[in-house]
């Protein structure tokens, strides 16, 4: 084994032109006629093309990590946002101006030919780009990582609008094939659900178990590539795709049940049909854990077949790999592995526990009470028979071990045990993925100071140096250098390009916010992205707006502890302030906003619906739409992002402080010079201490206050009582101000922010926000002073580069090395 290939067997190099190769492809490939190629077979030649150049690199770099006996990573997500590949993809590899030559030969752009190219939305929002931004930072520094996931059929929902509410529409991504994605239908993996356990002794006398029966789905892997930023080093996400178990199948074809055969067929292949679309409250649906161990099944059997090649003993499983489980929806991995190490292996129980809990770390994401996971016992137990008895009997030594150690505290193995007795009995899935890790991980500093306090106090005492915290980041070839040209060039004229992969070189812009010439240019790069961004509005929404007012922009998921409501309520009463005094100077003002909603989560969908009707009055009041626009842009995606950040003044980052475990957003905005209004939530707090107190806007109650407030007895009516412009807001939200004619359509927004006891505290940070507001428009309105902050956001934010986040958990937890 891991003979390194003979010279003349190593594959050869492209040294064609991109362009030549593009044709090619066109013809050869595709199979139409390369004559005169329109846009469409410019963009699925270069595709091709640029994807036997990322091919050569990548059959080479894995090569390497089997010669050089790599330790590998595997990323296991159920979610991956990866967005459009092309630019990327030519950005990494160097080969935009090849590109932008044999483009300019059939009078194309790269902005057009990108129109052609599908979003893959295989996430829901922040874990699954903070999952793409990470693959990015793996190749960039050329570490042997491996993502893992599912290739669903059905992304995200495509967001539409009717009549000011959410409808959602398929997104059928695949529907003309994707390039970008290599089937492998060779070598498929079947995974087993439902069944039966049997036990056996063998010849010592040891009892053995062994699952058999049920249904079997195949797994097939589909390969995406991921380039690192020009080092030559390319990884891969590795998505399991469903595909029916043939001999099933034809067994039934065999007894005469043709249409019964293609029934299960289909509901094989349902598997991956499509994405969850809740963010932050897992739904607890059979399908969904299908998902979750169809795909998890499969990639362990991925790594354990490369292991093997290598021959090593078990015991150097952990040494040789370490697999970070993203949030716990592929915890189902620890009893599959220890499935394969029982059963399988034939490995005794303490070897193979001590193997898992080396190999695995978990990162917590959020600390929503409604989103820890859990499974019913019912539930695994027919569909994973043997995942639950092993499940069990962790936590049976588990809670031994805890019962020994915590002598006089009775109540402790309640409160950790992996199952919980309610009237249902279920799965607590975090405290699975937390017994069964060498590393748990929060995302900002005060979410991990939360998980250490609140929700895992337990579990520090038991394991008090598995807790670490890794902030997130994201990467700055899409976030700086791929969605903001202009800023990007003005930073590499003074900087030199290694800011890209250097993150922090940024600071070294912060004297030049002294530097009036440089402001000057900072100031038309911005204008310029505004201008694009209105024209998009101008297109899309039919609404012109001043570019330059302040772009004011809140594009996240809907969700009440993210509190798009503040927002509104906010614009309601610059409104009303506006009608009421008409003579005021204000300064011009557009709000926009973007994000779904989760299909049944009917508050936030309430929500988009006050926005628009919102919108719809203001826009066309004669008497203020000068001075105040609303916008609501359909379909937020990693696209709309990309157009969104670059043309931000105002980054709204506003959840209840504790909330939010992190956000990334936050750091995308503030990246490319927005100024951010925020709670100290999440990593707020964190972008505050880099880009400095002065020039950042925190208001509002802190984490503790919260709690103390709640503590105390907060009452929303205390609030609607004495702040009357408050009311008013309230008043006209709870009548047919919005919707003539219907004066209840909100009604149950009110609620909730009255008699319902206004659970995020909306109302509570009410006032702080609408006085911080005024304080941002009033400096907006000195120019130096705005575009100084400005610069000094850029400046400080070097630290959220993914690439610094991966190092950290390079370091720190999976001990891997880059191999370039
Ligand atoms: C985050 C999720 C999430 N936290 C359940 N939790 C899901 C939970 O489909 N589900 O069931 C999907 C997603 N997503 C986000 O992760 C946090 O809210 C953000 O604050 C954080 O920045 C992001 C990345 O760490
Ligand atoms: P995998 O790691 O088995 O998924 O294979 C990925 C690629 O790595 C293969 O296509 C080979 O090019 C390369 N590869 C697989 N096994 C070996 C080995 O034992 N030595 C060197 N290269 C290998």
């Amino acid at each position: 084994m891991n003979e390194p290939l003979a010279e003349s067997e190593a594959p050869q190099a492209r040294n064609s032109a991109l362009g030549e190769d593009a044709l090619w492809h066109i013809l050869y490939s595709l199979g139409r006629d390369n004559a005169h190629p329109d846009k469409h077979k410019c963009y699925w030649g270069l595709v091709l093309a640029v994807r036997d150049r990322m091919l050569e690199k990548w059959a080479s770099v894995q090569r390497q990590y089997y010669e050089n006996d790599d330790k590998r990573l595997y990323y296991l997500s159920l979610e991956f946002l990866p967005g459009k590949f092309l630019r990327e993809n030519l950005l990494s590899l160097g080969l935009e101006s090849e590109a932008h030559t044999f483009l300019r030969k059939y009078s194309f752009s790269l902005d057009q030919i990108m129109d052609v190219e599908c979003e893959p939305g295989l996430g829901n929002g922040g874990l699954g780009r903070l999952a793409s931004c990470y693959m990015d930072s793996m190749a960039t520094l050329g570490l042997p990582a491996f993502g893992y996931g599912i290739r669903y059929s059905y992304g995200l929902f495509r967001q539409e609008i009717r009549n000011g509410r959410q409808v959602e529409m398929p997104d059928n991504w695949l529907h003309e094939g994707n390039h970008w994605l290599i089937p492998r239908p060779h070598g498929l993996y079947p995974i087993r659900f439902y069944g039966t356990v049997h036990e056996w002794q063998d010849d010592d006398g040891t009892l053995r178990h062994d699952w058999r029966g049920g249904d079997i789905v195949m797994a097939m892997a589909n390969d995406m590539y991921v380039p690192g930023y020009r080092n030559g080093h390319v990884n891969c996400i590795r998505l399991w795709e469903a595909r029916p178990h043939k001999e099933f199948v034809l067994s039934s074809f065999n007894a005469g049940d043709y249409i019964g055969s293609v029934q299960e067929k289909i509901k094989d292949e349902n598997i991956s049909m499509v994405l969850y679309p809740s963010d932050d409250a897992p739904e607890g649906k059979t399908l969904r854990l299908k998902q979750q161990y169809f795909f998890v099944a499969a990639t362990m059997r991925d790594l354990v077949r490369r292991f093997k090649k290598l021959n090593k003993p078990w015991d150097q499983l952990p040494e040789k790999n370490v697999v970070q489980l993203n949030e716990t929806h592929p915890s189902i991995a620890i009893p599959e592995l220890m499935r394969i190490l029982l059963d399988e292996e034939l490995i005794c129980w303490e070897d193979s526990w001590f193997i898992c809990q080396k190999l695995f770390a978990y990162t917590n994401h959020t600390i929503l009470p409604e989103a820890l996971e859990t499974w019913p016992v019912e539930l695994m137990e027919r569909l994973l028979p043997r995942h639950m008895q092993i499940i069990y009997e962790i936590n049976r030594r588990f809670l031994e071990d805890v019962r020994l150690h915590f002598r006089d505290e009775p109540d402790l193995p309640s409160r950790v045990s992996l199952i919980s007795d309610g009237p249902e009995k279920v799965v607590r899935m975090s405290h699975l993925a937390i017994v069964g890790s060498f590393s748990i991980n929060g995302v900002s500093a005060l979410h991990t100071q939360i998980l250490r306090d609140r929700v895992f106090h337990d579990f520090i005492r038991i394991f008090p140096d598995r807790f670490n915290n890794k902030t997130n980041g994201i990467t700055p070839r899409r976030w700086l250098r791929q969605c903001n040209v202009s800023l990007s060039w003005l930073l590499s004229e003074h900087l030199g390009c290694d800011w890209v992969t250097d993150l922090d070189q940024l600071e070294r812009i912060r004297e030049l916010a002294d530097d009036e010439e440089f402001r000057h240019d900072w100031e038309q790069c911005r204008l310029t992205n505004k201008k694009r961004l209105a024209d998009h509005i101008e297109k899309r929404n039919g609404i012109t707006v001043n570019p330059h007012s302040i772009f004011d922009v809140q594009a996240k998921r809907f969700h009440e502890y993210k509190r798009q409501l503040l927002n509104v309520l906010h614009i309601i009463s610059l409104y009303n302030h506006l009608r009421k005094n008409p003579e005021v100077m204000m300064q011009p003002r557009t709000f926009i906003f973007g994000g779904k909603a989760a299909p049944s989560y009917w508050m936030a969908k309430d929500i988009i619906y006050l926005i628009n009707c919102v919108a719809r009055r203001i826009n066309s009041d004669p008497h203020t739409r000068n001075v105040l626009k609303v916008i609501f842009l359909a379909n937020y995606n990693i696209s709309l992002s990309q157009l969104l950040v670059p043309a931000t003044d105002v980054s709204e980052q506003i959840s209840t402080a504790g909330y939010e475990a992190s956000g990334t957003g936050n750091m995308k905005f503030a990246l490319n010079g927005a100024l951010t209004i925020g709670t100290r939530d999440g990593a707020n707090i964190e972008i505050g201490e880099r880009v400095g107190q002065d020039n950042i806007y925190l208001f509002g109650l802190c984490e503790q206050e919260v709690l103390d407030m709640r503590n105390r007895g907060y009452d929303p009516w205390e609030l609607y009582k004495n702040d009357g412009e408050l009311r008013e807001v309230l008043d006209m939200i709870n009548s047919d101000e919005f919707t003539p004619g219907n004066p209840t359509a909100f009604s149950g927004i009110f609620n909730s922010l009255l008699s319902g006891g206004d659970r995020f505290m909306v109302l509570a940070d009410y006032r702080a926000y609408a006085e911080t507001h005024q304080r941002i428009a009033h400096e907006f309105g000195d120019r130096e002073l705005w575009i100084r902050k400005s610069i000094l956001n850029t400046a400080g934010m070097g630290f959220f580069s993914s690439d610094r986040a991966v190092r950290e958990y390079m370091d720190d937890i999976w001990g891997v090395k880059p191999d370039v």
